[in-house]
């Protein structure tokens, strides 16, 4: 079956996380990406972490899937000029090198549009243009000057950053967007444009409800469904951290299952849904607060929600996460199991979804994944294996037409 990117050829220039995360989803959807690397080392992410002696880590093999990797120096004259016929036969360049690297290189914007005016330039930064243009980032670097940790964690602990990687992956899933709205601008303008997301950007988009909220305490002084105001604690000037609470209308709370106490991952999120309520007091065994004042209206329950998570939690210490959601499901009460990784990689559905996905390495054998997550019916996606490092370099230059010779040449010399 033909895939939705067909035809979209893409010089893959990034490296470590949030660059190969946009490029690895292009080529889910059927693009042909080339990644280009340093001979020797390759991505740095190839040997960090490693689980498997002499193997690609994991690091690298889960961000790297479907790909084909060159290896060139591009810092040597050949290997520039290389470089210049991908641009010229390529549609988009994807680049995630620390500010003005690429142009160091002497591959400036004004020089790409030169060699390929139909070219996508498509970058990752750390932060847009101000203070901190020029700084390297990385993803906890990110999440701390999106917004992210300031708001995750409880409000007596310090800034918390999460294992969600919103500042690599999250950045790169924006880039992707970017770039496939650029080809398609492409096609009613004949031009490329350039295309920037910024980590910092990416990841105050992800903390949107975050500023809401922060307007929302300059208005009222309080926000009646953070834990502080059930807890009668004061606010301050800046949106406090919410500790497990909901960030939208219908308050949630993290509560201890069966085992709690030697699992650390025997938990359900409950939410208190409004239209769900009466369902709600029945299955804790507490009728009377479905026509108590104190309890019967959303209004009502706001200064004591903390104490309500604390009575459903008296119910769902009683019985394991599984069975708990078993019961609430039966009532429509939105809940959800806290997941292990563990749990996770055994769950059976999401391998039949291919959310989980098995892929076989020829140097470090068979390894899980997370296979594509956006799935369209007319453009399906096949996980392979992440390339081995420069496995195509010889493939590539002779589609790009150059001789055996000349390869070997440039083989020769090192920039290969
Ligand atoms: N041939 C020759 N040189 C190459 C090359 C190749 N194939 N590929 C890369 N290089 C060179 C670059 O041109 C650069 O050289 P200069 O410093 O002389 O300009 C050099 O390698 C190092 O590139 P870098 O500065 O991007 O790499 P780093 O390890 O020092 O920094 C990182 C890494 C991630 C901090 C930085 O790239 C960055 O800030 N990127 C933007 C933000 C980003 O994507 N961060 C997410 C990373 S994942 O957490």
């Amino acid at each position: 079956m033909s895939k939705a990117l067909d035809g979209v050829r893409i010089l893959d220039f990034t490296h470590v996380q949030s660059g190969p995360t946009c490029t690895q989803l292009l080529a889910w959807f059927g693009a042909d990406v080339i990644k280009v690397e340093r001979a020797g080392e390759g991505d740095a992410t190839r040997g960090q972490l490693r689980d498997v002696p002499d193997a690609d880590s994991l690091y690298f093999t889960m961000l790297n899937h479907n790909k084909r990797s060159i290896t060139l120096d591009t810092k040597k004259p050949a290997g520039k000029e290389v470089l210049e016929t991908l641009i010229k036969q390529c549609d988009v360049l994807v680049e995630n090198f620390a500010p003005g690297a690429l142009d160091r290189m002497g591959f400036t914007w004004e020089r790409i549009q030169e060699l390929n005016p139909r070219m996508v330039v498509a970058s990752v930064k750390g932060f847009g243009p101000g203070p901190y243009e020029d700084c390297k980032v990385y993803e906890n670097v990110a999440q701390c000057a999106g917004g992210s940790a300031s708001t995750t964690g409880f409000d007596d602990g310090p800034p918390l950053v999460t294992g969600a990687q919103i500042g690599d992956s999250g950045t790169g899933l924006h880039l992707a967007l970017g770039i496939v709205t650029a080809l398609y601008q492409r096609n009613a303008t004949g031009r490329g444009q350039k295309v920037l997301t910024a980590m910092q950007d990416a990841v105050l988009n992800l903390c949107r409800v975050k500023l809401r909220d922060q307007q929302r305490l300059e208005h009222a002084g309080v926000m009646e469904e953070y834990p502080q105001f059930s807890d009668g604690r004061k606010f301050g000037d800046a949106v406090p951290r919410a500790g497990n609470a909901s960030g939208g209308g219908q308050p949630g709370w993290i509560l201890k299952c069966k085992g709690w106490e030697t699992d650390p991952n025997a938990y359900i999120y409950f939410i208190a849904q409004a239209p769900v309520w009466k369902s709600v007091c029945q299955v804790i065994g507490r009728e009377e607060w479905i026509t108590d004042p104190d309890y019967a209206t959303p209004r009502a329950r706001l200064p004591r929600l903390m104490t309500i998570f604390a009575t459903v939690e008296e119910w769902t210490k009683t019985m394991t996460k599984f069975e708990a959601m078993d019961i609430l499901n039966k009532y429509d009460i939105p809940c959800g199991p806290i997941l292990s990784m563990k749990e996770i990689a055994e769950e059976p559905s999401l391998r039949k979804t291919g959310t989980v996905v098995e892929v076989d390495h020829p140097k470090r054998g068979k390894y899980l994944t997370v296979g594509n997550p956006i799935k369209m019916s007319d453009s399906p996606t096949e996980v392979t294996r992440s390339p081995l490092l420069g496995e195509h370099t010889e493939e590539v230059l002779t589609q790009l037409g150059y001789s055996e010779q000349q390869i070997a040449a440039l083989r020769e010399d090192r920039v290969i």
